[in-house]
Protein backbone atom coordinates (compact mmCIF):
# COMPACT_ATOMS: atom_id res chain seq x y z
CA UNK A 1 0.00 0.00 0.00
CA UNK A 2 1.65 3.69 -0.57
CA UNK A 3 2.01 6.02 1.33
CA UNK A 4 2.80 9.65 2.33
CA UNK A 5 4.84 11.49 4.62
CA UNK A 6 2.71 14.82 6.09
CA UNK A 7 3.92 17.77 8.00
CA UNK A 8 1.85 20.13 9.65
CA UNK A 9 3.94 23.23 9.31
CA UNK A 10 4.34 26.18 11.72
CA UNK A 11 1.36 28.49 10.39
CA UNK A 12 -0.88 25.75 11.28
CA UNK A 13 -0.12 24.28 14.27
CA UNK A 14 0.16 27.89 16.08
CA UNK A 15 -3.71 28.41 14.70
CA UNK A 16 -3.99 24.74 16.25
CA UNK A 17 -5.35 23.43 13.20
CA UNK A 18 -3.51 20.35 13.24
CA UNK A 19 -6.73 18.18 13.96
CA UNK A 20 -8.33 19.78 11.02
CA UNK A 21 -5.89 19.39 8.37
CA UNK A 22 -5.43 15.16 9.78
CA UNK A 23 -9.33 14.56 10.28
CA UNK A 24 -9.27 16.15 6.29
CA UNK A 25 -6.81 13.44 5.25
CA UNK A 26 -8.84 10.36 7.39
CA UNK A 27 -11.86 11.82 5.58
CA UNK A 28 -10.11 10.31 2.52
CA UNK A 29 -9.68 7.08 3.17
CA UNK A 30 -6.28 7.43 3.91
CA UNK A 31 -5.33 5.59 7.39
CA UNK A 32 -3.56 7.34 9.85
CA UNK A 33 -0.01 4.97 10.54
CA UNK A 34 2.46 6.72 12.58
CA UNK A 35 2.46 10.38 13.94
CA UNK A 36 4.42 12.32 15.78
CA UNK A 37 5.06 16.24 17.28
CA UNK A 38 8.97 17.27 17.33
CA UNK A 39 10.93 20.35 16.96
CA UNK A 40 12.51 20.54 13.60
CA UNK A 41 16.45 20.93 14.35
CA UNK A 42 18.26 23.10 11.49
CA UNK A 43 19.96 19.62 10.59
CA UNK A 44 16.75 17.73 9.46
CA UNK A 45 15.02 20.80 8.75
CA UNK A 46 18.01 20.84 5.77
CA UNK A 47 17.84 17.29 4.72
CA UNK A 48 13.97 17.19 4.48
CA UNK A 49 14.31 20.50 1.96
CA UNK A 50 17.87 19.86 0.52
CA UNK A 51 16.30 19.37 -2.60
CA UNK A 52 15.91 23.00 -2.98
CA UNK A 53 19.40 24.02 -1.50
CA UNK A 54 19.94 26.13 -4.09
CA UNK A 55 16.78 27.99 -4.30
CA UNK A 56 16.47 31.76 -2.99
CA UNK A 57 14.09 30.90 -0.65
CA UNK A 58 16.06 27.74 1.00
CA UNK A 59 17.32 29.59 4.00
CA UNK A 60 13.94 31.14 4.57
CA UNK A 61 12.36 28.03 4.50
CA UNK A 62 14.73 26.05 6.72
CA UNK A 63 14.29 28.73 9.74
CA UNK A 64 10.83 28.68 9.45
CA UNK A 65 10.23 24.88 9.11
CA UNK A 66 12.23 24.68 12.80
CA UNK A 67 10.35 27.60 13.94
CA UNK A 68 7.88 25.84 15.93
CA UNK A 69 6.78 22.19 16.58
CA UNK A 70 5.58 20.73 14.04
CA UNK A 71 3.42 17.18 13.24
CA UNK A 72 5.16 14.94 11.35
CA UNK A 73 2.71 12.12 9.96
CA UNK A 74 2.68 8.67 7.53
CA UNK A 75 -0.40 8.03 5.78
CA UNK A 76 -1.47 5.10 3.78
CA UNK A 77 -4.01 4.45 1.20
CA UNK A 78 -4.35 3.68 -2.86
CA UNK A 79 -2.93 6.56 -4.49
CA UNK A 80 -1.59 7.96 -0.72
CA UNK A 81 0.61 10.76 -2.71
CA UNK A 82 -1.65 12.12 -5.49
CA UNK A 83 -4.41 11.95 -2.75
CA UNK A 84 -2.64 14.19 -0.39
CA UNK A 85 -0.86 16.24 -3.24
CA UNK A 86 -4.56 17.00 -4.41
CA UNK A 87 -6.23 17.82 -1.12
CA UNK A 88 -3.06 19.73 -0.49
CA UNK A 89 -4.01 22.29 -3.47
CA UNK A 90 -0.94 24.40 -5.40
CA UNK A 91 1.93 25.45 -3.30
CA UNK A 92 0.82 29.48 -3.28
CA UNK A 93 -2.33 29.37 -1.22
CA UNK A 94 -3.21 32.26 -3.89
CA UNK A 95 -3.69 30.07 -6.49
CA UNK A 96 -5.28 26.80 -4.46
CA UNK A 97 -8.88 26.21 -5.16
CA UNK A 98 -11.12 26.58 -2.00
CA UNK A 99 -11.66 23.22 -0.19
CA UNK A 100 -7.92 22.41 -0.05
CA UNK A 101 -5.95 22.73 2.88
CA UNK A 102 -3.63 25.36 1.35
CA UNK A 103 -6.76 27.30 -0.39
CA UNK A 104 -8.60 27.32 3.24
CA UNK A 105 -5.71 27.55 5.40
CA UNK A 106 -2.39 28.82 4.00
CA UNK A 107 -0.92 32.34 4.45
CA UNK A 108 1.18 32.72 1.91
CA UNK A 109 3.73 31.05 -0.56
CA UNK A 110 5.84 30.26 2.20
CA UNK A 111 3.80 29.22 4.81
CA UNK A 112 1.49 27.00 3.28
CA UNK A 113 0.54 24.83 6.32
CA UNK A 114 0.69 21.24 5.22
CA UNK A 115 3.51 19.28 3.58
CA UNK A 116 3.09 15.95 1.47
CA UNK A 117 5.51 14.16 -0.85
CA UNK A 118 5.72 14.88 -4.00
CA UNK A 119 5.86 11.23 -5.89
CA UNK A 120 5.92 7.47 -4.08
CA UNK A 121 9.80 7.46 -4.10
CA UNK A 122 10.39 10.77 -2.34
CA UNK A 123 7.82 9.58 0.35
CA UNK A 124 9.83 6.33 1.15
CA UNK A 125 12.92 8.79 1.58
CA UNK A 126 11.04 11.35 3.49
CA UNK A 127 9.08 9.36 5.90
CA UNK A 128 13.10 7.38 6.51
CA UNK A 129 14.09 10.66 8.17
CA UNK A 130 11.15 10.88 10.22
CA UNK A 131 10.32 7.61 11.35
CA UNK A 132 12.10 4.39 12.41
CA UNK A 133 10.10 1.26 10.94
CA UNK A 134 9.01 0.47 14.39
CA UNK A 135 7.21 3.59 14.77
CA UNK A 136 4.71 2.75 11.64
CA UNK A 137 1.64 0.64 12.18
CA UNK A 138 -0.64 -1.17 10.50
CA UNK A 139 -4.20 -1.78 12.24
P1 LIG B 1 5.36 21.80 -2.51
O1 LIG B 1 5.40 21.93 -1.00
O2 LIG B 1 4.02 22.16 -3.06
O3 LIG B 1 5.88 20.48 -3.01
P2 LIG B 1 7.90 22.95 -3.35
O4 LIG B 1 8.13 23.67 -4.63
O5 LIG B 1 8.48 21.58 -3.20
O6 LIG B 1 6.32 22.95 -3.08
O7 LIG B 1 8.46 23.88 -2.20
C1 LIG B 1 8.63 23.38 -0.88
C2 LIG B 1 8.15 24.43 0.09
O8 LIG B 1 8.98 25.60 -0.03
C3 LIG B 1 6.73 24.96 -0.18
O9 LIG B 1 5.72 24.14 0.34
C4 LIG B 1 6.78 26.31 0.50
O10 LIG B 1 6.66 26.20 1.93
C5 LIG B 1 8.20 26.78 0.17
N1 LIG B 1 8.28 27.57 -1.07
C6 LIG B 1 8.11 27.15 -2.34
N2 LIG B 1 8.27 28.14 -3.24
C7 LIG B 1 8.55 29.24 -2.51
C8 LIG B 1 8.83 30.61 -2.84
O11 LIG B 1 8.85 31.02 -4.01
N3 LIG B 1 9.07 31.46 -1.80
C9 LIG B 1 9.07 31.05 -0.49
N4 LIG B 1 8.82 29.78 -0.12
C10 LIG B 1 8.55 28.88 -1.11
MG1 LIG C 1 7.77 19.67 -2.97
Amino acid sequence: MERSLVLIKPDAMQRDLAGTIIARLEKLGLKLVAIKLLHLDKALAQRHYAVHKDKPFYDNLVDYISSAPIVAAVFEGKKAVEVIRKAMGATDPSNAEKGTIRGDFGLDIERNSVHGSDSPATAEEEIKLFFSPQEIFGY
